[in-house]
């Protein structure tokens, strides 16, 4: 038979592009990559009391969109997220990050930042200008106190948002960031502070990408090495960075700082690995993973055209959840730590699954002393109350969850009791 080497070839050079539209290490990776982003749009879909900025972004950054159903999602950001920032500045409280990420999700949309104002004391002013403001007392906070109002994650959160939108940042805000940086002032509770570098590290990015830095662009080259290392060191031996729901953040802030992480990187495994186990339902961990599976980070927000993009992403129709009947009773011990070191433990039996706030519900309904409160949050309930004492944000205390002595890596609507354990609540300071 004779050969035709026109048609083998053409063979060869298909096979070829059908093997590089898969991956090696992953050949469900697209797979993957809608069913988190059907999830983001159906959360976006569900009209929740506050629509979340940071799921916006996310689907904005997506390949893959539902134009009618995010221009939908804008619409409900501009007016219920709108009035909730408005009301927090008109009590003048501080909201750094939300009114960040309001500007960013704006921004990934398109939207001219100019048409829309924050009206305080009757005066009306852009919500750049608001951000402006928000940062100013932020950094006089940092001066007088050593910490920002609200945490560094926003601070940088709060630059990154002026930076994209064009904005120059005051250098004495940058230099503050740039100090704790080098200084090791970003430091939460265990691995909290992945989180928080890796945001820092996008936002001094912008800034160097910016040339805006001057002659402070040696210190932030300086200070963006050090998180790039820190990032590298905290790298488990699965792969994640900090922790499952810190690596999403992490391998952004990489990219952005022009690391390469490939798609067959260790911590692209270790995302897709949780992505498969279903680790990423709560909507905000999805909005900080799915761009970095795509390989994009919130940077790209500032080059956005938003112009012949993508409209093929359809919901299918909710499966029906089936209550599984006849679910084994799990006993639960609940001891409460408040802040003068005194503990009471308590006992409780608990459907299997059930989530910690169901059971803490459970427990409160027995009456026996037990109760509790919550605030709501981009993440979910907070629990801000314990037997009648606030931890109060205010004075740097929170309500730490641990099962077994282990830090829990998820709050208390997330976090699912599957086997019989002790959680400790403890008031503690950070
Ligand atoms: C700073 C921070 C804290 C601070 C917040 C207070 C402050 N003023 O600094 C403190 C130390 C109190 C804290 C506590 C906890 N945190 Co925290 N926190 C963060 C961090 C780094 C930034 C949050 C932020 O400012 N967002 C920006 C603004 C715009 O969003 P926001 O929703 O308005 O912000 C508020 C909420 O996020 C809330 N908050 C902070 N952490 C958590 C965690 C949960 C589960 C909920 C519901 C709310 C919540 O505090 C923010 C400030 O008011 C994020 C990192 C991240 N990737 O998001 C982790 C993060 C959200 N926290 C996390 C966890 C696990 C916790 C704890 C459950 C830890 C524990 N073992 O107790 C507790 C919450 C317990 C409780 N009482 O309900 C996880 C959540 C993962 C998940 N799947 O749910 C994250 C992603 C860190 C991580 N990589 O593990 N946290």
């Amino acid at each position: 038979m004779r050969a035709r080497p026109m048609a083998s070839f053409l063979y060869i050079a298909s096979a070829l592009v059908a093997l590089s539209s898969t991956h090696p290490c992953a050949p469900d990776h697209d797979e993957l990559l809608v069913s988190l982003n059907k999830k983001l749009l159906r959360s976006a879909d569900e009209q929740a009391s506050l629509p979340n900025p940071s799921v916006h972004l996310a689907l904005r950054l997506s390949t893959h969109h539902n134009l009618v159903k995010e221009s939908a999602h804008l619409n409900s950001l501009k007016s219920k997220l709108h009035n909730d920032i408005e009301s927090t500045l008109v009590k003048e409280q501080a909201v750094t990050g939300r009114l960040a990420l309001y500007i960013l999700a704006l921004k990934s949309s398109c939207h001219d930042l100019n048409s829309l104002t924050l009206t305080v004391d009757q005066k009306s002013e852009t919500l750049l200008t608001h951000l402006k403001r928000q940062m100013d007392k932020e950094k006089e906070h940092i001066a007088f106190s050593h910490r920002p109002l609200t945490n560094y994650y926003q601070y940088s959160l709060g630059i990154l948002a002026l930076c994209v939108s064009g904005v120059r940042v005051n250098p004495h805000v940058s230099n503050k960031l740039v100090h704790a940086v080098e200084n090791g002032l970003i430091k939460n509770e265990d691995s909290l502070c992945i989180d928080s570098l890796a945001m820092a590290g996008m936002a001094l990015q912008c800034l160097k990408d910016a040339e805006s830095a001057g002659q402070g662009a040696d210190k932030l080259g300086v200070a963006l090495s050090t998180i790039k290392q820190k990032l590298q060191d905290s790298k488990r031996t699965d792969g994640h960075m900090g922790n499952e729901f810190s690596t999403g953040l992490a391998v952004q802030a990489l990219l952005a700082m022009g690391t390469q992480v490939e798609k067959c990187s260790d911590s692209m495994n270790a995302l897709r690995a949780d992505v498969r186990k279903g680790t990423y339902h709560n909507p905000m961990a999805i909005s900080q993973v799915l761009p970095a599976l795509l390989q994009r980070s919130y940077l790209n927000v500032k080059g956005k055209e938003c112009r012949e993009e993508d409209d093929s992403l359809v919901l299918d129709p909710q499966p029906q959840l089936t209550e599984l009947a006849g679910k084994t009773s799990i006993p639960l011990e609940v001891e409460v730590v408040k802040s003068d070191g005194k503990a009471t433990t308590y006992s409780v039996v608990v459907p299997q699954g059930s989530s910690l706030l169901q059971a803490l519900t459970l427990l409160q309904e027995k009456q026996t002393g037990f109760i509790f409160e919550t605030e709501s949050s981009l993440w979910g309930p907070f629990l801000s109350s314990v037997e009648r004492e606030q931890a109060r944000q205010t004075d740097r205390r929170f309500w730490r969850l641990s099962s077994d002595g282990n830090s829990l890596t998820q709050g208390v609507q997330d976090y699912k009791i599957d086997a019989a354990q002790k959680i400790t609540i403890k008031n503690t300071t950070y």
